[in-house]
């Protein structure tokens, strides 16, 4: 409990910082820049209001630097303004702003940075906001604050396996009461107390207003009002409940004669619905008159009170009681063992005109009104964000603070700077992280990328423990024991850990869960009692433990794989959390992975089964989406060795710090077995894949005299070392895509004449070549391209270089051939059969995830996707009711090269002359021809 003095003190500087968040709102909402015809700029001063008390005890007394915080988006400008106040605004490079910066930055809220003026807000919370240490981003309300719940899990699971982080560090959020009803929120509040995290506290905004109006819980059907619903549920989550719903001087009524029916009244009595009604009507009569007709023996307490006595009574809940709300979070601060959830009953609006009013969401003060809440807080409008005189008792008190708080962050930057120093040298002194895990797949001639993915979870855990003891202990005691090239991995593979929301053990990864389950020590207890059956998933709190258990909780799931995705930013450790999910549900928790994505977290979804290729599971597991946000990379492999390739690049790129664009990866697997010598035999019979120079055109192994005379049997001549076929193929799979089928170099290949391009992805890539072989028997070239990264070929990275893999690292391109053989000459003009080379493109997934082609190279595309509600039935029939099998790539493939046979053009002699007199001009980069065009 503060002092008094100290009290009054902390009351001006919220004085204070109430007036400069509403002159922020304000005059983010009256800029002269704003056009004509400009969308609408909202401003949420009544919703700052109602959490303006609590805001100010977290940040000005309960606090520590190292704690984070998160709350409701709209109330951002509370803490922009108090942080201003504490002098506590910072740029990502560590620099301070002064006092004038930090004025101008205050007027920066919504405001569009420019080199002129660099230091803005956004409209919510966001990273790049100068007074974003630690703090959560928000805007989609209802995420957030289970993101702070699984933050708390990192650390803790950081600090029980051995890592450095900063001790005592809570974690908090502020939330609306309608935000309460999200499902989000429910999903997540059983796994709080679950997981034991007392360090969590969750502070909900009980202001009875939403953004449509007053809020009108059905207080007969839920049995009271919502805040007892809510106390309830929490207490039945096992969260320990605070209903901080009275102000000091409504305590001191109680405690009067008939005191406690006026209790009665204020804690159920009348409903919230009444209550807001009262508190909008201002009318002393009519809250007498109420008040007594709810409850008559509160008639004497009411009587003895004068118009303003009982105004104040009515306004005085707990949530605006700056000293009550200290010692609440205070108390919540101390108690570790279990998480601490406030119910903060507060006024919407309050000390604003629009107070209580159902239409104050987003109202705002006017010019009258706005002067007179700088004057009541000694402010003009000259200089509305003035600061406390250093020499004054409020300016001391803020410098004590802002002194504590900015060598907080400094030491938050040394712990994070020693983790990353040491895990670099770390990985220097094993010899930096291989290109792959190198699974021995010499038993498993036929097998899928999800086996793959178990069997690489497998190994990256028992690398990591390897020096932990646990299970594996027998096979490797100690660190020094792994074998040079898994030593190599050691430092990497300790920051591994899988999480999943229930399908661990179907998506092959038992073996890497087997007693490596993380959770409380209370389970750990049940274990011993009980002889668990294989796998034991009983959790523990060992360091040899390495997943994270779920229940059918994605959300969840997803917002914790961010969490621990976080760290590496947060405190230097770079953990590397890998989230298996089917695929298909990727998209119950689809606005908390643009979350994670937005937020900069560094995660993997492995997304298996996925597709249609799950067939046996008909429509309602089957659909593939095309993702396409910032930051995210997809991919898809087709052979086990790839899935290999594209985690072990991950793994590299993040510990690195390599991955910029692309923190977040989504992996898909399928369960679908297939041959993994097929990818060897194909390499090995491209042209470009031979020892020595190609001379002559090539025919197929055994193929007979119908290709020429002159035609090499290209088995007969020596491939590329086999490293050397899977290296190269290496480099382009991870640039996204790669030849498997490739036919230039082949007697009788012929552009615009007998080609097409043939594009699949994952498990069809095995219909495409299916389909490639047969096109051949009719003449047809069908060169097959396997995209391993629809992502990196055609998505927003793919952009990015402006399709550079797929234009000259695969020569897809949109030339026209004139070809022979095709022409005809009438009326003297010349008809030569002008073509270019189609593309048909096959996938398991929803079109857009390949469809661009086309448009990116400019020639004709077909592509083949799902576009119908799956069945079940196998592979095969499920993909021929999509038009993705075999026969159907085929007659794709026919159809495509049958239209672009008919875009004749028509040259005139002469033109042909000129032409076969010339030689062909070098073919000039567009940029030429646009020099405008800025770079990128
Ligand atoms: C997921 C999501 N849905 C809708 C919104 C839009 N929205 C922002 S604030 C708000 C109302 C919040 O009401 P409440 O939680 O009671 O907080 P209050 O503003 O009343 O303090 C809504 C619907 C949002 N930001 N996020």
């Amino acid at each position: 409990m503060p002092e008094p003095v100290a009290a009054e003190i902390l009351n001006h500087v919220v004085d204070r910082a109430f007036a400069q968040t509403m002159y922020m709102i304000y005059t983010a909402n009256h800029r002269p820049e704003k056009a004509p015809g400009d969308p609408k700029v909202g401003g949420h001063p009544a919703s700052c209001a109602s959490s303006m008390h609590v805001l100010a005890g977290l940040h000005l007394a309960v606090r520590e630097p190292q704690d984070f915080v998160c709350c409701k988006p709209h109330a951002s400008p509370v803490d922009h303004a108090l942080h201003h106040l504490l002098d506590l605004f910072r740029r990502e490079d560590g620099s301070w702003l002064n006092e004038e910066e930090s004025k101008e930055a205050m007027h920066g809220l919504r405001r569009y940075a420019t080199p002129e003026a660099p230091d803005v807000f956004q409209s919510y919370h966001a990273r790049s906001d100068p007074d974003s240490f630690h703090f959560l981003p928000s805007g989609s309300v209802g995420i957030p604050p289970v993101v702070s719940v699984y933050l708390a899990l990192a650390h803790r699971y950081a600090r029980d396996h051995g890592w450095s982080v900063r001790a005592g560090t809570h974690f908090w959020s502020l939330i609306g009461d309608s935000e309460f009803r999200e499902g989000s929120l429910l999903e997540c509040l059983p796994d709080v107390a679950e997981r034991q995290l007392g360090n969590v506290t969750w502070i909900i905004d009980y202001n009875r207003q939403n953004l449509d109006g007053t809020r009108i819980p059905n207080e007969r059907s839920l049995k009271g009002a919502d805040c007892d619903r809510i106390e309830r549920t929490a207490g039945a989550n096992g969260w320990r409940v605070v209903q901080l719903r009275h102000g000091s001087y409504r305590e001191s009524l109680f405690t009067r004669e008939g005191g406690a029916a006026l209790r009665e009244l204020f804690e159920g009595a009348l409903s919230d619905f009444e209550y807001q009604m009262l508190l909008l009507g201002r009318d002393a009569d009519e809250l007498r008159r109420s008040s007594v007709q709810h409850v008559p023996e509160c008639r004497e307490v009411i009587e003895s009170l004068s118009d303003e006595e009982l105004w104040l009574a009515f306004l005085d809940v707990g949530g605006h009681d700056l000293e009550r709300v200290i010692d609440v979070l205070r108390e919540a601060r101390r108690d570790d063992e279990v998480p601490t959830l406030i119910i903060a009953h507060t006024i919407k609006g309050l000390n604003l005109e629009c107070q209580a009013h159902p239409g104050n969401h987003s109202a705002l003060p006017n010019a009258a009104e706005m002067s007179r809440l700088l004057e009541q807080a000694g402010l003009t409008s000259d200089d509305p964000f003035q600061r406390f005189p250093a020499d004054s008792p409020e300016g001391a008190f803020l410098a004590e603070r802002s002194r504590l708080f900015r060598e907080g962050m400094a030491s938050d930057r040394e712990l994070r700077a020693a983790n990353r120093a040491w895990i670099r040298a770390q990985i220097e002194r094993d010899g930096d992280i291989p290109a792959a895990l190198g699974i021995d797949l010499s038993l498993f001639p036929r097998t899928h990328t999800q086996w793959m993915w178990g069997q690489l979870a497998t190994k990256l855990v028992r690398i990591g423990t390897a020096d932990e003891g646990g299970p594996q202990a027998a096979a490797a005691s100690s660190a020094a024991e792994l074998p040079p090239d898994e030593q190599r991995w050691k430092t990497a593979a300790d920051f591994v850990l899988t999480l999943s929301p229930d399908v661990g053990t179907s998506t092959n990864i038992s073996p890497a869960m087997d007693q490596r389950i993380y959770g409380s020590a209370e389970a750990a207890e049940a274990e011993r009692e009980l002889d668990a059956r294989h796998p034991k998933l009983v959790g523990h709190q060992e360091m040899w433990t390495r997943h994270i258990r779920f229940e059918i909780a994605e959300a969840n799931c997803m917002s914790a794989v961010a969490a621990f995705g976080k760290m590496a930013h947060y405190t230097g450790l770079p953990f590397f959390p890998i989230m298996t999910v089917y695929d298909f549900f990727i998209k119950r928790a689809l606005d908390q992975l643009y979350y994670n994505l937005y937020w900069g977290a560094e995660f993997v979804i492995m997304g298996t089964p996925s597709g249609v290729t799950l067939s046996s599971e008909g429509a309602q597991h089957s659909w593939k989406s095309d993702i396409q946000i910032p930051n995210l990379i997809t991919w898809e492999p087709v052979f086990a060795v790839e899935m290999d390739w594209i985690l072990a690049d991950a793994i590299a790129r993040h510990m690195h710090d390599t991955n910029e664009g692309r923190r977040g990866v989504l992996i898909r697997g399928v369960t679908r077995g297939v041959r993994q010598a097929a990818f060897l035999e194909q390499l090995r019979a491209h042209a470009n894949c031979k020892q020595a120079p190609v001379n002559a055109p090539l025919k197929p192994a055994g193929a007979g005299s119908e290709w020429g005379a002159d035609a090499v049997d290209e088995s007969t001549l020596a491939p590329l070392a086999d490293e050397e076929l899977l290296e190269r193929a290496r480099e382009a799979c991870l640039r996204g895509a790669y030849y498997l089928v490739d036919w230039r170099g082949y007697a009788g290949y012929e552009p615009g004449e007998n080609v097409v391009r043939l594009f699949a992805m994952g498990a069809l890539a095995v219909e495409a070549v299916e389909a490639s072989q047969r096109l051949l028997e009719r003449g047809v070239f069908a060169d097959v391209i396997v995209v391993s990264s629809p992502e990196l070929l055609l998505g927003i990275l793919g952009a990015e270089d402006d399709y550079r893999h797929l234009r000259e690292g695969l020569g897809v391109d949109g030339d026209l051939h004139a070809v022979a053989g095709a022409g005809r000459s009438e009326a003297g003009l010349v008809s030569i059969a002008g073509r270019r080379v189609p593309v048909v493109s096959v996938h398991d997934g929803e079109a857009g995830l390949l469809d661009n082609i086309g448009s990116v190279a400019g020639v004709r595309q077909i592509a083949l996707a799902v576009r119908k509600f799956s069945k079940c039935g196998r592979p095969e029939e499920a993909y021929r009711r999509q038009g993705i099998d075999t026969d159907s790539i085929v007659e794709a493939c026919g159809r495509a090269l049958a239209e672009t046979a008919l875009e004749d053009f028509v040259v005139a002699p002469e033109l042909l002359a000129r032409l076969a007199s010339g030689r062909r001009a070098e073919r000039a980069s567009w940029r030429e021809l646009w020099p405008d065009a800025p770079q990128r």
